[in-house]
Formats: C-alpha cells, sequence, structure tokens
C-alpha cells in the first residue's frame, strides 16, 4: 500500500469504521442508561511516563459530541470543569450555568457528579489527613460537589478515595484515617439530606469507588468487599444513603472475579452505579474500552446483571488510547464502545433464552434424585452425568459470543 497521506486518513478511518458494520442509531443508544465521563472524552493520552498526544478539549464540545452519538448521560469531577481556585465562586455557578445549557441543547441529563480528591496538592496526605484544616477543606469539597449535583439534577455521586492510604507504612494510624474519612461522608450525607429537602429532591446515591492500588501505593479501602465492610462498620450516620460504584478493571486489578464482585454487591443491596470498561488481572489501571479485552467474562457480567435487573448508570469509565486521536475520539472510540456493550447486551438476553441453557441449568437444579441424601457414594453416582452440564454450558456462552451458534461454514 502507498503511504496515507495525513489529510486522508480521517477518511480512511470514517469508511473502515463504516466497513466494520455493527453499529447501532443513536436513537438505540439512547435507550440505554450509558453516561459519558467529562474526563474520559477529555483524557489527552498523558501519564507518568507519557507525554499528552490529543489537544485539550472542553465540556460543550464533549456534550456535543456525545449528544451526536446518542450516549444520553454525562457526569464530571467538580474540578473537570471548574479550576480548584474558583470552586465554589459566582463563577463555578456561571459554568454550571453553561453546563446546564450544554446539556439541554443537546438532550443530554447530568446522572453524576464526583469529587476530585487526588490530583491538587491539597491532597498529598489523602483526603482523611492528619491536619483538620484539610479534612475540613475535603468536607466543604464533597458539599460543594453535591450541590453542583443538585443544580444538574444529578441522581448519583461517587466517591474515589484513590489517594486514601500511604506509600509509606507506619506514619498514619488506619483506624483512625478510616474514622476521619467516615466523617467527611457523614458530613456530606447530613447537608444532602437539609439541600434535597430544600429543593424538593430525593437525596443523591453515594457510591463509593475502589481501586486497589494507584495513585498511593497501599489503599485503605482496596476492595468493593472493604468498602461494604466500611459501610456496615457502624461509623457511618446514614449507611442507606451509601453503596458502591463497583469498576469492572479494578476489581480484575486484585485478581478476584467481577462478577462475584457485582453479585456480592448486588446481594448486599449496594450495587448502585457501575464503571465500564476492560483490562488485564493483577496490572495496573490501563481503562480499555469495555469489551475489547474480556468480551466472554463482559458477557457473563451482563447475564448477571440483566437477570438481576441492575437498572442505574453504566459509566463509561474508559480512556481512549493515545493512539486515536481526536477526531477519533468521538468518530470511533465512543461509537464503537457503545456499540460493543450493547451488542454484549443483546446477547445476554440470548443467553436468558437460550433453550439449551435452560434446560441444562433447569436440569443441574433438579438434581438425580438419589434416595438418600445422607449417602455420599449415592449422591454422587446421581449426579455425575449431569455435571457434565457445567461445561456445556460455558461452551454454549462461547457459541452465542462467537455466533457459532448460528452455524459456521468449513471453508478452509
Ligand atoms: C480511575 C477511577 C476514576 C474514578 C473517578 C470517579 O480509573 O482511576 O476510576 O476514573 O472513576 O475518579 O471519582
Ligand atoms: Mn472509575
Ligand atoms: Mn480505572
Amino acid at each position: 500500500m502507498n503511504p496515507v497521506p495525513p489529510n486522508q486518513q480521517q477518511a480512511l478511518v470514517e469508511r473502515l469504521t463504516k466497513a466494520c458494520g455493527g453499529a447501532y442509531p443513536p436513537e438505540t443508544r439512547r435507550k440505554f442508561f450509558l453516561s459519558g465521563p467529562q474526563w474520559a472524552a477529555a483524557y489527552e493520552g498523558q501519564a507518568l511516563f507519557h507525554a499528552p498526544t490529543r489537544e485539550r478539549v472542553g465540556f460543550e464540545d464533549i456534550i456535543r459530541h456525545y449528544g451526536e452519538i446518542g450516549i444520553a448521560h454525562w457526569s464530571t469531577h467538580d474540578t473537570d470543569i471548574i479550576p480548584t481556585r474558583v470552586l465554589g465562586t459566582e463563577e463555578q455557578w456561571a459554568t454550571v450555568e453553561r453546563v446546564k445549557k450544554a446539556l439541554q441543547e443537546n438532550g443530554l441529563r447530568c446522572s453524576m457528579v464526583t469529587t476530585e480528591t487526588f490530583f491538587h496538592e491539597v491532597w498529598a496526605a489523602g483526603p482523611a489527613a492528619e491536619a483538620p484544616e484539610v479534612r475540613e477543606y475535603a468536607k466543604y469539597r464533597l458539599k460543594n460537589t453535591v450541590k453542583i449535583g443538585h443544580e444538574l439534577g444529578a441522581s448519583y455521586a461517587v466517591y474515589w478515595p484513590g489517594s486514601l492510604g500511604y506509600s509509606v507504612q507506619g506514619a498514619i494510624e488506619e483506624t483512625q484515617t478510616l474514622r476521619w474519612y467516615a466523617e467527611g461522608l457523614n458530613a456530606v450525607c447530613e447537608a444532602d439530606i437539609e439541600m434535597a429537602r430544600h429543593r424538593g429532591r430525593p437525596t443523591l446515591k453515594h457510591c463509593l469507588e475502589a481501586k486497589p492500588f494507584e495513585p498511593q501505593a497501599e489503599i485503605l479501602l482496596p476492595t468493593s468487599d472493604a468498602m461494604l465492610g466500611f459501610i456496615n462498620s457502624g461509623l457511618l450516620t446514614h449507611p442507606e444513603m451509601v453503596g458502591l460504584n463497583p469498576e469492572y478493571l479494578h476489581e480484575l486489578m486484585w485478581g478476584g472475579a467481577v462478577r462475584a464482585t457485582l453479585a456480592r454487591a448486588l446481594l448486599a443491596g449496594k450495587l448502585w452505579h457501575f464503571d465500564i470498561n476492560d483490562g488485564y488481572k493483577l496490572k495496573h489501571d490501563v481503562d480499555i474500552a469495555v469489551g475489547l479485552v474480556n468480551p466472554l467474562d463482559w458477557l457473563n457480567i451482563l447475564v448477571l446483571l440483566r437477570s438481576h435487573g441492575y437498572n442505574g448508570p453504566f459509566n463509561l469509565d474508559y480512556k481512549p488510547p493515545r493512539t486515536t486521536s481526536n477526531f477519533g475520539v468521538f468518530s470511533f472510540s465512543f461509537p464503537s464502545a457503545v456499540d460493543r456493550f450493547i451488542t454484549l447486551w443483546e446477547m445476554a438476553g440470548e443467553v436468558m433464552e437460550d433453550p439449551i441453557i435452560k434446560e441444562a441449568t433447569e436440569a443441574l437444579k433438579a438434581g438425580g434424585g438419589a434416595t438418600n441424601p445422607h449417602d455420599a457414594d449415592a449422591v454422587t453416582a446421581a449426579n455425575k452425568e449431569l455435571l457434565t452440564l457445567h461445561e456445556l454450558i460455558a461452551h454454549r456462552l462461547v457459541q452465542i459470543l462467537l455466533g457459532l451458534h448460528r452455524g459456521r461454514v468449513f471453508s478452509l
């Protein structure tokens, strides 16, 4: 192939995107409770060892692009849109008005707001640091975010305590730090009750998001399960207002089965919000778009969520790779991420209706009918042949994922 000159590259990407097929129209995409984070589309490709590869893009453009794609909801950190130094000022409220206008003009709603408690140097020792003024400032920031959330019509607030931890052990007393962290959440829940009453709106759903490491070396609440323990520890004055926002990759990072994490959150009644992305087990937070690494696992997860009627947001918390251009972010990356999600969602519906999986599952549940359930050998013998169905169900799931159940012609 001849070199492709820069002025022909966008057209090539567009043509090949079309050739891939499988795109859903924006009206279909809008039916899903998918949210596009401000920070995901604004990500410029930078990291510790990486310079930015993309130009800055502001919320007005991002919201417009999300609207065109058919992503119906938007989420943001306070400082994604308002610089730290003007938080709480007139300038903040002027920006909030601009956001409202952009959302309205493009047919989006703000679903979630979150406080950045990890980037600015004020958080060097974390949001629950020893110095009381840091903790007071943290409370102020959390409350301010919830106020913005009510103003924008959001229903969820997310808390990612990525700087609640340390890189060197011994200086921090963990029980004390966790008590101080709880005080911050208690303050924001109490303020929310007041704000909600005042505005005649429900309180927000306050969702904790775990990540096992990064940016601190050790994190005090590293997993969703640790957070469930924290919610029920007795330290929170309003545990009923606090639930979880698990992130797919964050649970893989500690080596867990994400579907099992979600199952535990469902049983606890705390699966309120879900950050969707993909990546590799026991590695860093690479935030790859949903379904590009583990589509089979994703299919299984959506079967679980669909069969339990999960109706919270699916927040597209991934980072378009730094090899993708500004043009590519909106022309390819977000639409293809949404479409893979919808396809996997549809497939999950197929799995739930599949007569083979249904019959195999029912047969496993019926058991073999051993007459003496106290006799290990008899119980084993009664079920022995049925248990092959476990592998058969796994095979069937792969068939549905790869379209093999619709037939495949041997053509070599
Ligand atoms: C991460 C985190 C963040 C949080 C966000 C919300 O990947 O490190 O997921 O993206 O979701 O900060 O508070
Ligand atoms: Mn996240
Ligand atoms: Mn992440």
